[in-house]
């Protein structure tokens, strides 16, 4: 048990402690190198409150201590032998069905406009696809909210559809990965109003009903001080009932209680239901969310400043998680040999470590966010990122997270901006840009993971006006903007970080959204074919997979790294800035194979090129 009589060094060698410690300098934007400095790792965490002042109060030193005790484990490190699975050698790409192809001239993306691509697709080398929910949703959070598990949203189609896609990929040698979506149901699916109408209903334990509070003067208060990802109290008011119930994301997305062992059976079940079609896997939505402490406890407000959502502490790493992974594993998974990828938001590498080791038996891999924004800024932000600070968690986590789990490589995908507009704002270098990201990607120790429209080099659209942002995150994110600033400053933020960008047709059919009129990006026929190239190379030789990852240079703007594997040799030099800089020296034995530019002594903005040990 760790106490504030502890050291510094003690906590940072708890999983949590090092991941909250690693956080908590992201979000400060300070180096993890602080915490290695001999005078501050030697330092009594008793000390550290003290001298952290109002910044660290003892509220958040005992909740973060709670945190750190619940967890005994460490994780397994093994190096050298990797298991060979499938999904390590696989490219995947994303699609989000709505912003995908529409076919029917409603603006709306359909299964026939991704039936009608997977030859494109297959084209490009891709393997297998995620595939953002299809399930029937009121579309308060396009899909995320699920009324029907076992039905196929009107707008996208028909199960016939879904049963064709399914075959076409099948047929074409490619896998089809669905989205789970199980922290919440929509408050439309069957169990919340029959929930809501019957408190004496099997149902109302499926989620979290609890009384608030009342003021004197009457006013009704929620049971805790819970935020809503997207703005807001997390607790709707129901009047007739006098109830609240919980609902971490949109006001029409009501969180699950998972303590309830009827919930997991009927989750379990239609899992089970969807594998037995033949689906190879599910990403797993906010997976990490879904155990609750049982007494929903006050939110720390410290915590929630450095996480950015207050009550979060309470449930983004439970009690009952790696329980709960396990049995759907056990009772889902393993049985049908599926794939499974969990979406971790606020996880670290340690934490993540305890939830995909091999021998954990939880989850094949995870999605960790902590490299898409770099140290001390924020989603809503408009900065540029640097790529140096990508290189460097690459290379932290590529040398720490051991052989016996697999890192997720991607840099967009339907909750984020376009990384390529993030990095600069130079949109000459958009092409160049795009390259690099891909030839990194397919050639670093991890599992690719493509977002619809990366391989056209598609980057953010220039936005006018919020009646073009129909994403709930980003309403909610400008109305609470709007009480501490001006409407002009309100937009220019929701900008710099929507959803949106992500979520506008791709530009291969004229339809679009009434609101997304007019809106158009270039997009480059040079970097899909480089995206092809380059898987197809990655396919050619399974060092890329499985081989060995070694950094030859990290100095400031290079990343030049060797992978090697059975004997077979490759280095890879990039230049991650927008200027010109001096290509590598690998001298005579090493053949230029592939580059995103030319083969002289100096590396163009953004070039990269891949070089064979002859
Ligand atoms: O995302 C959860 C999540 O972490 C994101 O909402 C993220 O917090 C936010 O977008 C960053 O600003 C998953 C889905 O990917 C997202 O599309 C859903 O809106 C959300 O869960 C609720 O299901
Ligand atoms: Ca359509």
């Amino acid at each position: 048990m760790l106490t504030l009589d502890d050291k510094v060094k003690d906590l940072y060698k708890n999983p949590v402690g090092h991941d909250i410690i690693e956080k908590l300098l992201l979000t400060m934007g300070k180096s993890s190198f602080l915490v290695k400095n001999p005078i501050v790792s030697n330092m009594k965490l008793e000390t550290l409150v003290k001298l952290a002042g109002d910044k660290i109060s003892y509220d958040f030193a005992e909740k973060v201590m709670e945190l750190v005790n619940a967890e005994e484990d460490i994780p397994v490190m093994q190096r050298g032998k990797i298991s060979k699975r499938w999904w390590k050698e696989a490219v995947f790409y994303q699609i989000y069905p709505r912003s995908f192809l529409d076919t029917n001239g409603d603006g709306i993306g359909d299964l026939r406009g991704i039936i009608e691509k997977v030859d494109y697709l297959k084209d490009l080398g891709v393997d297998a696809i995620w595939l953002s929910p299809v399930y029937d949703s009121p579309n308060d959070d396009n899909g995320y909210d699920i009324r029907d598990y076992r039905k196929i949203m009107a707008e996208f189609g028909t199960m016939e559809d879904f049963d064709e896609l399914l075959k076409k990929l099948h047929e074409k040698d490619m896998k089809l990965i669905m989205d789970l979506v199980v922290n919440h149901t929509s408050d439309e699916h069957e169990w919340f109003k029959e929930a809501l109408r019957d408190e004496n209903s099997k149902y109302r334990d499926y989620y979290f009903f609890r009384k608030g509070t009342k003021t004197e003067n009457g006013k009704n208060l929620p049971p805790n001080n819970w935020r809503s990802f997207f703005a807001g109290s997390a607790w709707n008011y129901y009047k007739n009932e006098d109830i609240w119930a919980l609902h971490l994301f949109s006001k029409k997305q009501m969180d699950l209680n998972w303590d309830n062992e009827n919930v997991r059976n009927d989750v379990i079940d239609m899992i089970n239901w969807w594998l037995d079609k033949g689906v190879d896997g599910f990403r797993m939505d906010v997976i990490s969310l879904i155990s609750k402490k049982p007494e929903l406890p006050e939110g720390d407000e410290k915590i929630g400043e450095m996480m950015g959502i207050t009550g979060i502490e309470n449930y983004y790493y439970g009690p009952h998680l790696h329980e709960y992974l396990r049995e759907i594993r056990a009772r889902a998974f393993d049985p049908h040999r599926a794939f499974s990828v969990g979406e971790t938001p606020g996880l670290g590498m340690e934490m993540c470590k305890l939830i995909t080791g091999e021998e954990r038996k939880e989850l094949d891999m995870v999605f960790c966010f902590d490299h898409l924004e770099t140290p001390g800024h924020g989603k809503y932000e408009d900065y540029e990122y640097d790529l140096n600070y990508f290189r460097d968690f690459i290379i932290n986590w590529t040398e720490n997270y051991g052989d016996n789990r697999r890192m997720a490589l991607f840099y967009d995908n339907h909750d984020n901006p376009r990384m390529i507009s993030k990095i600069t704002h130079n949109k000459e270098l958009y092409e160049p840009l795009a390259k690099l990201l891909a030839l990194m990607q397919f050639t670093l120790k991890g599992t690719p993971f493509v977002y619809q429209g990366e391989e056209m080099g598609i980057s953010n659209y220039e936005f006018t006006s919020m009646d073009q942002i129909t994403d709930v995150e980003g309403k909610g994110t400008y109305a609470e903007l709007l009480l501490k600033m001006s409407a002009g400053e309100a937009f220019h933020t929701v900008v710099s970080g929507t959803r949106e960008h992500a979520r506008v047709l791709l530009p291969w059919n004229s339809t679009r959204l009434p609101e997304h009129e007019g809106l158009d990006v270039p997009v480059y026929p040079s970097v899909t074919k480089c995206y092809k190239d380059l898987i197809a190379l990655r396919r050619s030789d399974l060092a890329f997979a499985y081989g060995d990852f070694y950094c030859i240079s990290k100095k400031k703007d290079k990343f030049v790294y060797k992978r090697s594997y059975e004997g077979r040799e490759y280095i890879i030099d990039c230049n991650l800035s927008g200027e010109p800089i001096k290509a590598y020296n690998v001298g005579m034995v090493w053949e230029l194979i592939y580059t995103t530019g030319s083969d002289g002594d100096m590396l163009a903005p953004y070039e990269a090129r891949i070089y064979k040990l002859t």
